[in-house]
Protein backbone atom coordinates (compact mmCIF):
# COMPACT_ATOMS: atom_id res chain seq x y z
CA UNK A 1 0.00 0.00 0.00
CA UNK A 2 1.33 3.57 -0.36
CA UNK A 3 1.46 5.50 2.27
CA UNK A 4 2.16 9.44 1.93
CA UNK A 5 4.52 11.17 3.70
CA UNK A 6 4.91 14.84 4.60
CA UNK A 7 8.85 15.42 4.42
CA UNK A 8 8.08 18.78 6.33
CA UNK A 9 5.85 17.96 9.33
CA UNK A 10 8.89 18.13 11.29
CA UNK A 11 9.22 21.84 10.77
CA UNK A 12 5.67 22.19 12.83
CA UNK A 13 6.69 21.52 16.61
CA UNK A 14 4.49 23.28 18.95
CA UNK A 15 5.56 23.84 22.23
CA UNK A 16 2.57 24.89 24.84
CA UNK A 17 -0.70 23.94 24.20
CA UNK A 18 -3.30 25.93 26.73
CA UNK A 19 -6.33 23.58 25.86
CA UNK A 20 -7.24 23.35 29.34
CA UNK A 21 -7.53 26.51 31.37
CA UNK A 22 -4.29 25.57 33.13
CA UNK A 23 -0.88 26.65 32.45
CA UNK A 24 0.30 25.47 29.69
CA UNK A 25 1.01 21.97 29.26
CA UNK A 26 3.81 20.20 27.11
CA UNK A 27 2.01 19.91 23.56
CA UNK A 28 1.03 16.58 22.58
CA UNK A 29 0.81 17.01 18.78
CA UNK A 30 4.42 16.02 18.62
CA UNK A 31 6.34 15.01 15.28
CA UNK A 32 6.99 11.40 16.72
CA UNK A 33 3.12 10.79 16.10
CA UNK A 34 3.80 10.07 12.59
CA UNK A 35 6.78 8.22 13.06
CA UNK A 36 5.39 5.97 15.74
CA UNK A 37 2.36 5.07 13.08
CA UNK A 38 4.36 4.77 10.24
CA UNK A 39 6.50 2.29 12.26
CA UNK A 40 3.67 -0.20 13.05
CA UNK A 41 2.00 0.41 9.60
CA UNK A 42 4.95 -1.32 8.10
CA UNK A 43 4.72 -4.49 10.95
CA UNK A 44 1.28 -4.86 9.27
CA UNK A 45 2.05 -4.84 5.84
CA UNK A 46 4.55 -4.38 2.97
CA UNK A 47 4.23 -0.39 2.40
CA UNK A 48 5.29 1.56 -0.47
CA UNK A 49 6.31 5.40 0.93
CA UNK A 50 5.72 8.15 -1.48
CA UNK A 51 7.95 11.57 0.41
CA UNK A 52 5.90 14.31 -0.37
CA UNK A 53 7.65 17.73 -0.50
CA UNK A 54 4.93 19.64 -1.97
CA UNK A 55 2.86 22.48 -0.57
CA UNK A 56 -0.59 22.58 -1.53
CA UNK A 57 -0.67 26.30 -1.64
CA UNK A 58 -3.19 26.36 -4.47
CA UNK A 59 -5.24 23.94 -3.75
CA UNK A 60 -6.37 24.31 0.04
CA UNK A 61 -8.01 27.98 -1.67
CA UNK A 62 -9.84 25.45 -3.38
CA UNK A 63 -11.60 25.27 0.46
CA UNK A 64 -10.27 27.87 2.56
CA UNK A 65 -11.14 32.01 1.89
CA UNK A 66 -8.23 33.20 0.50
CA UNK A 67 -7.89 35.72 3.47
CA UNK A 68 -7.50 33.38 6.20
CA UNK A 69 -4.92 31.49 3.92
CA UNK A 70 -3.07 34.89 3.23
CA UNK A 71 -3.24 35.74 6.71
CA UNK A 72 -1.79 32.09 8.04
CA UNK A 73 1.07 32.93 5.80
CA UNK A 74 1.80 35.70 7.39
CA UNK A 75 2.27 34.45 10.25
CA UNK A 76 5.43 33.36 10.57
CA UNK A 77 7.32 36.34 8.85
CA UNK A 78 6.90 38.13 12.35
CA UNK A 79 8.30 35.34 13.93
CA UNK A 80 11.73 34.28 14.72
CA UNK A 81 12.47 30.37 15.07
CA UNK A 82 11.79 29.56 18.84
CA UNK A 83 8.70 32.14 19.18
CA UNK A 84 4.83 31.19 18.69
CA UNK A 85 1.88 33.09 17.97
CA UNK A 86 -1.54 32.73 19.93
CA UNK A 87 -4.33 35.60 19.09
CA UNK A 88 -5.19 37.52 22.26
CA UNK A 89 -8.10 39.46 21.37
CA UNK A 90 -11.00 37.21 19.69
CA UNK A 91 -14.11 38.79 17.72
CA UNK A 92 -16.12 38.23 14.78
CA UNK A 93 -14.82 40.65 12.26
CA UNK A 94 -11.33 42.27 13.08
CA UNK A 95 -10.53 42.71 9.36
CA UNK A 96 -10.16 46.94 10.48
CA UNK A 97 -7.18 46.19 12.65
CA UNK A 98 -3.73 45.43 12.12
CA UNK A 99 -3.21 42.11 10.61
CA UNK A 100 -1.00 40.33 13.89
CA UNK A 101 -4.67 40.44 15.00
CA UNK A 102 -6.67 39.24 12.43
CA UNK A 103 -5.94 35.44 14.09
CA UNK A 104 -8.42 36.57 16.70
CA UNK A 105 -11.37 36.09 14.14
CA UNK A 106 -9.92 33.12 12.81
CA UNK A 107 -9.40 30.90 15.82
CA UNK A 108 -11.30 30.62 18.55
CA UNK A 109 -8.80 28.88 21.37
CA UNK A 110 -5.89 29.09 22.23
CA UNK A 111 -3.99 25.63 22.36
CA UNK A 112 -2.96 25.73 18.47
CA UNK A 113 0.21 28.16 18.56
CA UNK A 114 1.46 28.89 14.50
CA UNK A 115 5.29 28.48 14.60
CA UNK A 116 7.67 30.23 12.35
CA UNK A 117 7.32 27.26 9.54
CA UNK A 118 3.80 25.69 10.81
CA UNK A 119 2.16 26.43 7.79
CA UNK A 120 4.90 25.24 5.60
CA UNK A 121 4.25 22.07 7.62
CA UNK A 122 0.69 22.51 7.33
CA UNK A 123 0.40 23.48 3.33
CA UNK A 124 2.80 19.89 3.61
CA UNK A 125 0.22 17.98 5.10
CA UNK A 126 -2.63 18.95 2.58
CA UNK A 127 -0.32 18.26 0.25
CA UNK A 128 -0.25 14.36 1.21
CA UNK A 129 -3.88 14.03 1.21
CA UNK A 130 -4.43 15.94 -2.16
CA UNK A 131 -1.20 13.57 -3.14
CA UNK A 132 -3.28 10.17 -1.93
CA UNK A 133 -6.57 11.52 -3.30
CA UNK A 134 -5.25 11.55 -6.90
CA UNK A 135 -3.03 8.25 -6.41
CA UNK A 136 -6.62 6.61 -4.91
CA UNK A 137 -8.18 8.16 -8.70
CA UNK A 138 -5.63 6.85 -10.99
CA UNK A 139 -5.28 3.48 -9.83
CA UNK A 140 -5.80 2.34 -6.53
CA UNK A 141 -7.52 0.71 -4.53
CA UNK A 142 -6.10 1.49 -0.72
CA UNK A 143 -3.69 4.62 0.06
CA UNK A 144 -2.89 6.37 3.24
CA UNK A 145 -2.22 9.81 4.10
CA UNK A 146 -0.22 10.30 6.75
CA UNK A 147 -0.81 13.87 7.02
CA UNK A 148 0.72 15.99 10.34
CA UNK A 149 -0.61 18.57 11.21
CA UNK A 150 -4.26 17.01 11.79
CA UNK A 151 -7.07 18.87 9.64
CA UNK A 152 -10.47 18.00 11.12
CA UNK A 153 -10.88 20.86 13.56
CA UNK A 154 -10.26 23.72 10.15
CA UNK A 155 -13.14 25.07 8.36
CA UNK A 156 -13.45 27.23 5.94
CA UNK A 157 -11.87 30.12 7.78
CA UNK A 158 -11.27 29.01 10.96
CA UNK A 159 -7.74 27.17 12.23
CA UNK A 160 -7.70 25.38 16.18
CA UNK A 161 -7.94 21.92 17.36
CA UNK A 162 -4.31 21.80 16.58
CA UNK A 163 -5.95 21.86 12.70
CA UNK A 164 -5.20 24.66 9.84
CA UNK A 165 -6.61 22.96 6.57
CA UNK A 166 -9.37 20.40 6.56
CA UNK A 167 -6.82 18.00 4.67
CA UNK A 168 -10.18 15.69 4.85
CA UNK A 169 -12.52 17.82 2.64
CA UNK A 170 -9.29 18.66 0.13
CA UNK A 171 -9.05 15.02 -0.54
CA UNK A 172 -12.69 14.12 -0.56
CA UNK A 173 -13.38 17.12 -3.08
CA UNK A 174 -10.65 15.35 -5.33
CA UNK A 175 -12.81 12.19 -4.96
CA UNK A 176 -16.26 13.05 -5.13
CA UNK A 177 -15.36 14.77 -8.13
CA UNK A 178 -13.69 11.92 -9.61
CA UNK A 179 -15.29 8.64 -8.31
CA UNK A 180 -18.80 10.10 -7.38
CA UNK A 181 -20.16 10.39 -4.03
CA UNK A 182 -17.57 10.45 -1.32
CA UNK A 183 -18.46 9.41 2.00
CA UNK A 184 -16.48 11.01 5.20
CA UNK A 185 -15.87 9.00 7.99
CA UNK A 186 -14.51 10.30 10.76
CA UNK A 187 -13.74 8.25 13.83
CA UNK A 188 -10.70 10.39 15.87
CA UNK A 189 -12.15 10.71 18.98
CA UNK A 190 -13.24 14.55 18.81
CA UNK A 191 -15.99 16.34 16.53
CA UNK A 192 -14.45 17.15 13.41
CA UNK A 193 -16.14 20.49 13.96
CA UNK A 194 -14.55 22.14 10.97
CA UNK A 195 -15.14 19.05 8.26
CA UNK A 196 -18.69 19.41 9.15
CA UNK A 197 -18.79 22.53 7.35
CA UNK A 198 -17.85 20.62 4.23
CA UNK A 199 -20.50 18.39 3.61
CA UNK A 200 -22.62 18.31 0.57
CA UNK A 201 -24.46 15.23 -0.84
CA UNK A 202 -21.57 14.01 -2.92
CA UNK A 203 -19.63 14.15 -0.30
CA UNK A 204 -21.57 13.11 3.32
CA UNK A 205 -19.52 13.56 6.68
CA UNK A 206 -19.85 10.93 9.22
CA UNK A 207 -18.45 11.18 12.96
CA UNK A 208 -18.71 9.06 16.00
CA UNK A 209 -17.23 10.83 19.01
CA UNK A 210 -16.84 11.36 22.41
CA UNK A 211 -19.88 13.98 23.98
CA UNK A 212 -18.41 17.04 22.54
CA UNK A 213 -19.92 19.16 25.26
CA UNK A 214 -17.53 17.75 27.50
CA UNK A 215 -14.91 17.40 25.16
CA UNK A 216 -13.31 19.68 22.27
CA UNK A 217 -14.58 21.51 20.77
CA UNK A 218 -16.53 22.05 23.82
CA UNK A 219 -19.68 22.79 21.14
CA UNK A 220 -22.03 20.22 19.40
CA UNK A 221 -22.36 20.49 15.90
CA UNK A 222 -25.45 19.94 15.55
CA UNK A 223 -26.72 22.96 17.40
CA UNK A 224 -25.64 25.48 14.75
CA UNK A 225 -25.81 22.99 11.57
CA UNK A 226 -28.76 21.83 10.08
CA UNK A 227 -26.95 20.35 7.14
CA UNK A 228 -28.79 16.83 6.44
CA UNK A 229 -25.38 14.86 5.39
CA UNK A 230 -23.97 15.97 8.62
CA UNK A 231 -24.22 13.03 10.33
CA UNK A 232 -23.26 12.55 14.29
CA UNK A 233 -22.84 9.87 16.38
CA UNK A 234 -21.75 10.06 19.95
CA UNK A 235 -20.45 7.60 22.06
CA UNK A 236 -20.84 7.70 26.11
CA UNK A 237 -18.39 8.00 28.84
CA UNK A 238 -16.50 4.15 29.57
CA UNK A 239 -17.67 3.30 26.64
CA UNK A 240 -15.79 -0.18 25.43
CA UNK A 241 -14.92 -1.78 22.21
CA UNK A 242 -18.13 -3.59 21.93
CA UNK A 243 -20.26 -0.45 22.27
CA UNK A 244 -18.27 1.04 20.20
CA UNK A 245 -18.92 -1.00 17.22
CA UNK A 246 -22.51 -1.20 18.16
CA UNK A 247 -22.38 2.67 17.15
CA UNK A 248 -20.08 2.30 13.95
CA UNK A 249 -23.20 -0.30 12.99
CA UNK A 250 -25.42 2.56 12.78
CA UNK A 251 -22.70 4.95 10.82
CA UNK A 252 -22.05 2.64 8.47
CA UNK A 253 -25.80 1.56 7.67
CA UNK A 254 -26.13 5.82 6.83
CA UNK A 255 -23.38 5.70 4.54
CA UNK A 256 -24.59 2.82 2.72
CA UNK A 257 -27.80 4.74 1.90
CA UNK A 258 -25.74 7.23 0.28
CA UNK A 259 -24.51 4.65 -2.02
CA UNK A 260 -21.04 5.97 -2.32
CA UNK A 261 -18.32 5.00 -4.58
CA UNK A 262 -15.61 6.07 -2.20
CA UNK A 263 -14.79 6.42 0.73
CA UNK A 264 -12.28 8.64 3.19
CA UNK A 265 -11.62 7.54 6.74
CA UNK A 266 -10.29 10.77 8.95
CA UNK A 267 -8.60 8.63 11.06
CA UNK A 268 -7.53 9.35 14.73
CA UNK A 269 -6.40 7.19 17.11
CA UNK A 270 -7.27 9.16 20.08
CA UNK A 271 -10.65 6.80 21.06
CA UNK A 272 -7.63 4.47 22.85
CA UNK A 273 -8.20 3.93 26.43
CA UNK A 274 -5.80 6.05 28.26
CA UNK A 275 -5.45 8.56 25.53
CA UNK A 276 -4.26 11.14 27.65
CA UNK A 277 -6.37 13.69 25.55
CA UNK A 278 -9.86 12.25 26.40
CA UNK A 279 -11.68 14.34 29.28
CA UNK A 280 -14.16 11.31 29.02
CA UNK A 281 -12.65 8.01 29.48
CA UNK A 282 -12.55 5.46 26.85
CA UNK A 283 -12.03 1.45 27.44
CA UNK A 284 -11.17 1.10 23.87
CA UNK A 285 -8.15 -1.70 23.38
CA UNK A 286 -5.52 -1.49 20.65
CA UNK A 287 -7.23 -4.68 19.29
CA UNK A 288 -10.47 -2.98 19.23
CA UNK A 289 -9.10 -0.64 15.87
CA UNK A 290 -8.45 -4.41 14.21
CA UNK A 291 -12.32 -4.95 14.49
CA UNK A 292 -13.28 -1.56 13.63
CA UNK A 293 -11.03 -1.57 10.45
CA UNK A 294 -12.67 -4.62 9.64
CA UNK A 295 -16.07 -3.41 10.07
CA UNK A 296 -15.83 -0.61 7.65
CA UNK A 297 -14.14 -2.80 4.86
CA UNK A 298 -16.92 -4.83 4.81
CA UNK A 299 -18.23 -1.34 3.22
CA UNK A 300 -15.88 -3.07 -0.01
CA UNK A 301 -15.51 0.68 -1.05
CA UNK A 302 -12.03 1.83 -2.67
CA UNK A 303 -10.70 3.58 0.57
CA UNK A 304 -8.04 6.63 1.48
CA UNK A 305 -6.95 6.44 5.45
CA UNK A 306 -5.87 9.96 6.43
CA UNK A 307 -4.36 10.42 9.82
CA UNK A 308 -6.24 12.96 12.12
CA UNK A 309 -5.48 12.24 16.30
CA UNK A 310 -3.88 10.25 18.66
CA UNK A 311 -1.55 10.95 21.03
CA UNK A 312 -0.12 8.10 22.66
CA UNK A 313 2.81 7.64 20.34
CA UNK A 314 3.85 4.99 22.36
CA UNK A 315 0.95 2.78 21.42
CA UNK A 316 0.23 4.48 17.82
CA UNK A 317 2.37 2.22 16.22
CA UNK A 318 0.58 -0.74 17.59
CA UNK A 319 -2.84 1.05 16.66
CA UNK A 320 -1.96 1.40 12.73
CA UNK A 321 -0.98 -2.31 12.94
CA UNK A 322 -4.54 -2.99 14.67
CA UNK A 323 -6.32 -1.35 12.16
CA UNK A 324 -4.37 -2.51 9.00
CA UNK A 325 -4.51 -5.68 10.38
CA UNK A 326 -8.60 -5.72 10.05
CA UNK A 327 -8.66 -3.41 7.10
CA UNK A 328 -6.82 -5.65 4.49
CA UNK A 329 -8.91 -8.85 5.97
CA UNK A 330 -11.94 -8.40 4.22
C1 LIG B 1 -7.36 17.52 17.94
B1 LIG B 1 -7.73 16.23 17.19
C2 LIG B 1 -8.05 17.89 26.66
C3 LIG B 1 -7.41 18.98 25.84
C4 LIG B 1 -7.93 19.01 24.43
C5 LIG B 1 -7.60 20.07 22.23
C6 LIG B 1 -7.75 18.80 21.52
C7 LIG B 1 -7.64 18.91 20.02
C8 LIG B 1 -7.77 17.56 19.36
N1 LIG B 1 -7.74 17.92 28.03
N2 LIG B 1 -7.21 19.91 23.60
O1 LIG B 1 -9.11 16.08 16.98
O2 LIG B 1 -7.22 15.03 17.73
ZN1 LIG C 1 -8.94 13.98 18.09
Amino acid sequence: MKAFYPVHHHKHCPQKDYSDGLPGLEHPEVPARVESLLQGLRQALPIELVEVDALAHEEVCEIHEAAYVDFLLSVGDRLAHDQEYIPSIFHQDMSLAPQRFHGGMYCNEIGTPIGKLTIEAALNSAATAVAAARALCQNGDRVFALSRPPGHHAGRRRYGGYCFFNNAYLAAGHLADHFGCCAVLDIDYHLGDGSLEFAQADRPYFSIHAEPWQNYPHLDGRFENSNPHVHLYNFQDGVDGDGYLAILEKALAGIRDYQPKVLLISLGFDALGGDRIQDARTRLQVDDFRRIAQSIAGLKLPGMLLFEGGYDVDRLGACGQAFMQGWTAV
